[in-house]
C-alpha cells in the first residue's frame, strides 16, 4: 500500500530539519516505507557498526528491534543517543535467553564439570545481558556470516560449545560447516530441570543447543521446499541458516541476508529463487530483479511482526519529537553489561 503523502511530507521535512545530527539505520526486514527513509541499510551488526562510523551523529534512529539497538549503543560513543521508534519491537528469539535462565543453565554445566571446558558462542540476536554473560566466561559473539569462525575460534579454547540462543543456527553450522554429527548436539531446554539433560548427556555433548529459534524463519518446513520444487521446475532454493537443519538440508544454498543479497545481484538473467527469509526483503528483492524471478519459499505470509510495528507513524512520530527537543526511547545499556558485552564483541571482531 502506498504511503500516507501528509507522513512522507512529515518525515522528510523532520529529517531535513535534523540535517547531520540525526542518523537513521534501516534493518532489512523493515517496512519499504521505513527503508525509504533509511540512510543505510543492513544486518544487524553491519548498522551497528555504520553508525559507529558516524560519530558526528547525535541521534541513531534504529528502525530494527530491541537487541540491535542495545548493540549500536555498546558500539557506539557516549555521545550518541541510540532510539528505537517503538520499544514493543522486541524479537521472540532473543527473548527466548534470559539472564537468569542462561545463569542457571551455567550452574548446571559447573555441577556435571564441564563448565570450565565450554565456550559460550552467542549469536547477534541475542540481549546485551547473553552477550555479557558471553564475554564474562570467555565466549564471543557471532554473526550468520562468521558462525563458522566463531565455532573454530571456540573449539581452539575448550572442548565443548554453549550456543546461545539460536539452535537452529548452531546445529546447522556444527553439522554442516564444522563436521559434527547431530548425535554431537544435545538441545538444552530452559524450561526444564537440568535443561531436560542427563550429566552423562552433557558430557558427551560437542554442541550444546539453547533451545531457542526465529518464529519467523522457523516457519519454512520441507514441505515448503519440496512444494515450490514442484511447482517452479529449475529453481534455486536459498536460505536462512536460522532455518530448520530438515530445509537447511533440503536447499541448493544458504547463507546470511548479506549473503543473500549478494547472490541475487550475481544471478542470472531468466534465473528462478525461492528464499527462505524475512518477507519485506524478499518482496524488495523480486521488485529489484524483475529479470529474475524470486518468490518467497512459503505459500504463507510471514513477516517479522515485532519488526513491522516500526512503521512511519513510529518514524515520524520519532524525528519530530527530535526536532522539538524531546529524545524519545533511548535504548542504554548500564556500563558493567556494555563492559563484558563489548569483549565478547571485539573477540568476534578479532577472528581470523
Ligand atoms: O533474523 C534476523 O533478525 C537477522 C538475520 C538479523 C540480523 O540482521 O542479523
Ligand atoms: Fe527475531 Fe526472527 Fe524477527 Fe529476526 S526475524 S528479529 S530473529 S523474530
Amino acid at each position: 500500500a502506498a504511503s500516507d503523502p501528509d507522513l512522507v511530507e512529515r518525515a522528510r521535512a523532520a529529517k531535513a530539519a535534523l540535517g547531520d545530527r540525526v542518523f537513521i539505520l534501516g534493518h532489512h526486514y523493515q517496512r519499504d516505507e521505513v527503508i525509504e527513509f533509511a540512510d543505510v541499510t543492513g544486518d544487524s551488526f553491519k548498522l551497528a557498526r555504520d553508525a559507529a562510523a558516524r560519530p558526528e551523529a547525535e541521534y541513531i534512529v534504529f528502525c530494527g528491534v530491541h537487541f540491535m539497538a542495545e548493540s549500536a549503543d555498546i558500539l557506539t560513543g557516549p555521545a550518541q543517543q541510540v532510539i528505537l521508534p517503538d520499544l514493543a519491537a522486541g524479537c521472540s528469539m532473543a527473548d527466548m535467553a534470559t539472564a537468569e535462565q542462561v545463569a542457571e543453565c551455567w550452574d548446571v554445566l559447573t555441577d556435571a564439570g564441564i563448565a570450565d571446558v565450554t565456550v559460550p558462542v552467542s549469536y547477534m540476536n541475542s540481549s546485551a545481558d547473553i552477550k555479557a554473560f558471553t564475554g564474562k566466561h570467555g565466549g564471543t559473539i557471532c554473526t550468520s556470516s562468521n558462525a563458522e569462525r566463531a565455532l573454530e575460534w571456540a573449539f581452539e579454547q575448550g572442548q565443548k560449545v554453549l550456543f546461545l540462543p539460536d539452535q537452529h543456527l548452531g546445529r546447522n553450522t556444527a553439522v554442516r560447516e564444522m563436521g559434527l554429527s547431530l548425535d554431537d548436539c544435545v538441545l538444552y531446554n530452559p524450561h526444564k530441570p537440568n535443561g531436560g539433560l542427563t550429566e552423562q548427556q552433557l558430557r558427551d555433548a560437542k554442541m550444546i543447543l539453547w533451545r531457542g529459534h526465529c518464529s519467523v524463519h522457523g516457519r519454512f518446513s520441507l514441505d515448503s521446499v519440496n512444494d515450490v520444487r514442484a511447482r517452479i521446475p529449475g529453481v534455486t532454493v536459498l536460505v536462512h541458516p536460522e532455518c530448520k537443519h530438515e530445509v537447511v538440508s533440503a536447499a541448493d544454498m544458504v547463507g546470511s541476508t548479506e549473503y543473500i543479497i549478494k547472490a541475487l545481484d550475481a544471478a542470472e538473467p531468466g534465473s528462478k529463487w525461492a528464499i527462505g527469509t524475512e518477507l519485506n526483503l524478499v518482496r524488495r528483492l523480486a521488485k529489484a530483479h524483475p529479470d529474475k524471478e524470486v518468490v518467497f519459499l512459503d505459500r504463507a505470509v510471514c513477516f517479522c511482526s515485532t519488526m513491522n510495528r516500526i512503521d512511519l507513524p513510529h518514524l515520524v512520530w520519532a524525528l519530530e519529537s527530535l526536532v522539538e527537543g524531546r529524545v524519545p526511547n533511548v535504548i542504554t545499556v548500564d556500563p558493567e553489561t556494555e563492559k563484558y558485552a563489548k569483549a565478547a564483541l571485539d573477540r568476534m571482531l578479532a577472528l581470523p
